[in-house]
């Protein structure tokens, strides 16, 4: 057996890679089939290893998705570290397409003729062909597309080291999991910009309380997913993962843990602050407590410490010094849309187009989350890639949607199924279905996936249009921005917050955790505007209403409450608080 437990996301890229090479080989079909795999196992809460050793095949076919020849091949990694067919495009084809990938526009087929034309195999051939003006000469690709790539080039250089925490977090929780169940460990806490859910992460902070540091530290050590040590002490030790994180884990005092956890969650700024205040009142705060003199004053608790300031207790979210101090000063501290309070999901793909479940499957998926009501909205006729609707296969997905419901009725359960559709955003800020059909549509979201270089006048006037169509109840990831992959559209979001106040039209956030958009920032804007917002999944698999938890806490970020964003409501309320309700 291979030694080391392969985790999800590792078997996921291995499927991701096989699909990349099917798509540098023209074979039709069986790459959409590889990739829909890799979301499945991505966002998977069990171990997939797990799964294939006790269970082996019969297990691994239990997963929704996963098909007899798959599970072998999953087995094949999780004993081997490897599996025939993709050994073989491996050789055939030596060149790192996944890293290639994440430069904005380049797809298979262009890495395909970037390889066979310029010899290049991984991001640093690609750099510096870029820049010595070699990929411009190549047919069908000119000087914009280099300038593209170098665009892009720099902005995987900036996200080197740091995390998705949609993709991370899994993972922390586990190892959370872990430590905590040591006997010795009497407190463990995740810390750092994860506890405050920023999107993205540069290490792992962990806190532990306990009487016995060596027993704890002994035990952190033997974790086989610890990649080597960079420094221990009696109280710390900073360790490289094999996921490529790193990880500082610290041994404090429970009289202690408060002030630490405090201290060890930052940001810096926030605790920057803090101290000021502190010291005002003649006092002293560290990661050890809040003493006057050698008096502790507060320490055992993070509340306590917040207390004996004179502040209300702020939310990790908002710890960012953006003002979060003075609100708590005066108890102005908004109340938190909470993790539960979602009661919809208004933006959910099927295998009508490019999702991996049937309706059926994702409505069932998400009653399970407590979800109440979903939204069915499935790509539209000009994104041809995903099978995208036209205004007939949009008819038939109404009726067979009618159908579903009516059979969810009769067996009483509680899940609500609205139709919908993610219509595309036409360059000139027309729809690409038919205001007759979409406005038999529940909900209609509108989205920009192409265009995505106009000047900004441009891109805002088109979104604005797309806004002011009265069929159009919400604007989908408002910024099309993919984090560390894309930047954002050139938008003047104050106008198209503007915009949304006018015509009645909701802005997302998108949940998913490559987008996160509307971000954090914009969604504190729309706060203060009274503009209403709603989080969606954007899921394409069953198991992707996990992500709306991160929806939630970029919400959160962004100071929103249950009243700002709409689908906290019931379906009823939801349904007629949109324009043509
Ligand atoms: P990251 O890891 O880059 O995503 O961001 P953080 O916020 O987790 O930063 P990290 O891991 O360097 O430190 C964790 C927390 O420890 C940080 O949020 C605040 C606190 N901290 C670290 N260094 C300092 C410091 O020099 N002064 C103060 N006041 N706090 C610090
Ligand atoms: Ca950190
Ligand atoms: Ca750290
Ligand atoms: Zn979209």
């Amino acid at each position: 057996m291979h030694e080391e437990r392969m985790t999800n996301q590792e078997i996921a890229s291995v499927f991701r890679e096989m699909a990349a090479y099917l798509d540098m080989e023209n074979v039709q079909f069986k790459p959409r089939a590889y990739e829909k795999v890799a979301y499945t196992l991505e966002s998977l809460d069990e171990s997939v290893s797990e799964t294939a050793r006790i269970g082996g095949i019969s297990a691994l076919i239990k997963i929704p998705g996963i098909g007899r020849g798959i599970a072998q091949h999953i087995l094949d990694l999780v004993k081997d570290g490897h599996f025939t067919e993709h050994d073989h495009f491996k050789k055939a084809i030596p060149v790192k397409v996944l890293d290639l990938m994440k430069v904005s526009g380049l797809g298979p087929k262009m890495i395909k003729v970037l390889w066979k034309e310029l010899q290049i195999r991984d991001l640093t051939d690609l750099e510096t062909a870029a820049k010595a003006g070699r990929i411009r000469r190549l047919p069908r690709f000119g000087e914009k597309s280099e300038q593209k790539i170098l665009k892009g080039l720099e902005f995987v250089k900036k996200a080197e080291g740091r995390r998705l925490l949609g993709f991370i977090l899994p993972e922390v929780r586990g190892l959370e999991k872990v430590i905590a169940a040591y006997p010795e460990a009497l407190q463990v806490e995740i810390a750092g910009s994860i506890r405050r859910r920023r999107e993205t992460i540069g290490d792992i902070d962990i806190l532990v309380s306990t009487s016995n540091p060596d027993g704890v530290i002994d035990r952190f050590l033997n974790l086989s997913l610890i990649d080597h040590v960079y420094g221990k002490g009696p109280t710390k030790i900073n360790v490289r993962l094999k996921n490529g994180l790193d990880a500082d884990l610290r041994i404090v005092p429970e009289e202690s843990f408060g002030a630490a956890l405090c201290y060890f969650t930052g940001s810096k700024q926030h605790n920057i602050r803090l101290r000021e205040i502190a010291v005002k009142k003649g006092w002293k705060l560290n990661e050890y407590g809040l003493y006057e003199g050698d008096r502790l004053i507060a320490g055992r608790t993070e509340s306590g410490i917040y207390m004996a300031l004179g502040l209300s207790y702020v939310d990790p979210e908002l710890r960012e010094d953006l003002g979060e101090i003075d609100a708590a000063r005066t108890r102005n501290l908004p109340a938190l849309i909470g993790y539960g309070d979602l009661k919809g999901d208004l933006q959910i793909q099927t295998d009508w187009t490019d999702g991996a479940n049937t309706i059926e499957e994702m409505a069932d998926a998400a009653e399970a989350t407590g979800l109440e009501y979903i939204a069915i909205t499935d790509h539209t006729k000009s994104l041809p890639m995903t099978g995208g609707s036209d205004e007939k296969k949009l008819r038939n997905q109404i009726t067979a949607v009618q159908t579903l419901n009516r059979k969810l009725k009769l067996k009483k359960r509680k899940i609500t199924i609205l139709t919908g559709a993610e219509v595309n955003i036409m360059k000139d800020g027309s729809l690409d279905i038919d205001d007759e059909v979409l406005a038999e549509l529940d909900v209609v979201g509108a989205a920009v996936h192409h265009h995505f270089d106009l000047p900004r006048d441009e891109q805002t006037q088109r979104v604005v249009r797309a806004m002011e169509n009265p069929n159009v109840d919400i604007l989908f990831h408002p910024t099309s921005r993919a984090i560390h992959r894309r930047a954002p559209i050139e938008l003047d979001v104050d106008a198209i917050i503007e915009a949304a106040g006018r015509t009645g039209t909701i802005l997302e956030i998108d949940a998913s955790p490559e987008r996160l958009d509307l971000k954090d920032e914009y969604i504190r804007k729309c706060v203060e505007a009274g503009v209403r917002m709603c989080i969606d999944s954007d899921a394409h698999a069953t198991t992707e209403f996990s992500f709306l938890e991160f929806g939630i806490a970029q919400a959160r970020r962004g100071w929103a409450t249950r009243k700002d964003i709409i689908n906290t409501l019931p379906v009823k309320r939801f349904l007629a608080s949109l324009k043509k309700g």
